[in-house]
């Protein structure tokens, strides 16, 4: 049974894993047996960084790489130089992403397209860049980051919402296109983590007391709480795995319940 998880011998290339979720999923990868870890991000300082938090948790099969998703020809230059210096991508997690919380009206055009640009066009260019040798070998795992935003709105995400809600459609996308070369391209759609992009939203107020916004999440999850990291491990692997072979243009919401409820009822 463990087999069907096992990531045994796999390469997995996960975009922006410098910490967050992407770091997470790649302890994960490590833990079920992946060959190799390949990451990239912006800065040569910033995958320094990254690279020593990777061997200070002891993952030493980690190759990072100064890369922006949203350059398309450095992503199409990056991916020969893993297959060159690590070896073919077995999985590809499109993990890098930004969030703006600006309302709608003051946004500008620019802050938008930012967004939109790492969020849903980084994903295509990524993916676009590893599909042919996916469907050479007709095999390949491709797992693309959504969010609840992929399903609910809220107050000064558009761009994300617009961007997130459109990964799901790539996904499915994917999936219709490239299902036939035995390529599945799924999503995770995680609820609300605590990770850096989120700290603004869990800060103390100036008097101690908790952040309006941490509180509502709690009250607006089942679970009564935010989620860790970690706990994306589970369902990571399924999707990089034989174990999920026949399952394919789903997103897996990995949200404490949060899309299933409809609130706390005041008392
Ligand atoms: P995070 O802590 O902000 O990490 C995002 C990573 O993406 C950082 O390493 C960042 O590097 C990198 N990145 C951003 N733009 C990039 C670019 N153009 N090229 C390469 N790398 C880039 O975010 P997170 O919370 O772990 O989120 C990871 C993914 O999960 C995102 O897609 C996010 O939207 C999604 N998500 C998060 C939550 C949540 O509650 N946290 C929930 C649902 C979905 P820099 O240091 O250079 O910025
Ligand atoms: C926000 C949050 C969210 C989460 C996540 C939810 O401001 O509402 O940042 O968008 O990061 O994507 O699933």
């Amino acid at each position: 049974m463990n087999n069907l998880f096992s990531l045994e011998g796999k390469n997995a290339w996960i975009t922006g894993a410098a910490y967050g979720i992407g770091f997470a999923i790649a302890e994960a990868y490590v833990k079920a047996g992946a060959k190799n870890i390949i990451f990239n991000v912006r800065s040569q300082e910033a995958c320094q960084k990254a690279l020593d938090a990777y061997h200070a948790a002891g993952i030493n099969n980690v190759h990072g790489y100064v890369c922006d998703v949203t350059d398309e020809v450095a992503v199409k230059a990056l991916v020969e130089k893993i297959h060159q210096e690590v070896g073919q991508i077995d999985i590809l997690v499109n993990n890098a992403g930004i969030i703006k919380r600006i309302p709608m009206h003051e946004m500008t055009r620019a802050e938008f397209q930012q967004v939109i640009d790492i969020d849903l066009v980084a994903p295509y260019i990524c993916a676009a860049a590893v599909v042919p040798e996916m469907m050479e070998r007709r095999e390949g795992k491709i797992i693309n980051v959504c969010s609840m935003m992929s399903e609910l709105g809220r107050e000064t995400v558009s761009a994300y919402a617009a961007a997130k809600g459109g990964l799901k459609m790539l996904t499915r996308n994917i999936c219709s296109e490239y299902g036939e070369y035995n390529i599945q391209c799924n999503g995770i759609g995680p609820g609300y983590i605590a990770t850096p992009q989120t700290a603004p939203l869990r800060e103390p107020q100036a008097d101690g007391s908790k952040h309006p916004f941490d509180s509502f999440i709690c009250a607006k999850t089942p679970a009564g709480r935010w989620l860790d990291p970690e706990e994306l491990a589970g369902p990571a692997v399924f999707l990089a795995s034989k174990a999920s072979d026949a399952v394919n243009g789903h997103i897996l919401y990995v949200d404490g319940g949060i899309l299933a409820y409809i609130g706390k009822q005041p008392k």
